[in-house]
């Protein structure tokens, strides 16, 4: 049965690491698909629309996702690597690591990813907004980088719709314009 993990914060050495890649070899053991499960049921009680691995304080290179919207499915993705991005825009952003805050971050609004899925199959996710930024996100904290870290204007949030995202709950992220 899947249970929930803790999330490590801000402070925890794991979070700093470079995680190291996942040998295919090692997706059908039962605890490796257990620990999978598992990212998916800390994701959603947390709630969050992502989950990379150094976060349950495992420095494996993989991460969950679930955006909810009707474009796309939960997800797994096992050693990704990004293969397009495009087009740069800023981003409101928080993280499960960093409770209770919110950021202004550059990312780009369109990618596309290329990794293993939980059968070790190859994938491809591509797409725009919350998605392209999620993926972002949960890259960078397989490469020990947190939000923080490229991000202006932290701060606590002050309407309704950062306390959402500080929460990091699922609200669509909102693109401050440039205007
Ligand atoms: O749940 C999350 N919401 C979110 C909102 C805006 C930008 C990024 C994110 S990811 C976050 C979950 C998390 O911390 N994943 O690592
Ligand atoms: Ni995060």
């Amino acid at each position: 049965m899947p249970y929930i993990r803790e999330i490590v914060t801000d402070g925890h050495p794991t979070l700093r690491k470079v995680a190291k890649k996942v040998d295919p070899k090692e997706i059908s053991d039962p605890l490796f698909q257990q620990l999978i499960d598992d990212m998916f049921e800390t994701m959603y009680a947390a709630p969050g629309v992502g989950l990379a691995a150094p976060q349950v304080n495992v420095s494996k290179r993989l991460f969950v996702m679930d955006v909810q919207d009707d474009e796309h499915q939960p997800a797994v993705v096992i050693n990704p690597k990004i293969e397009l991005a495009e087009e740069e825009i800023e981003m409101t952003e928080g993280c499960l690591s960093v409770p209770g805050y919110v950021g202004e971050i550059t990312r780009y609004k369109h990618v596309a990813i290329t990794g293993l899925d939980r059968h070790g199959h190859k994938i491809r996710l591509e797409g725009e907004g919350l998605f392209a930024q999620c993926l972002q996100h949960e890259i960078d904290h397989l490469n020990g980088v947190l939000y923080i870290d490229k991000a202006k204007n932290i701060r606590k949030p002050e309407t309704e719709e950062e306390q959402e995202i500080a929460d990091a709950a699922a609200a669509e992220a909102t693109p401050t314009s440039p205007v």
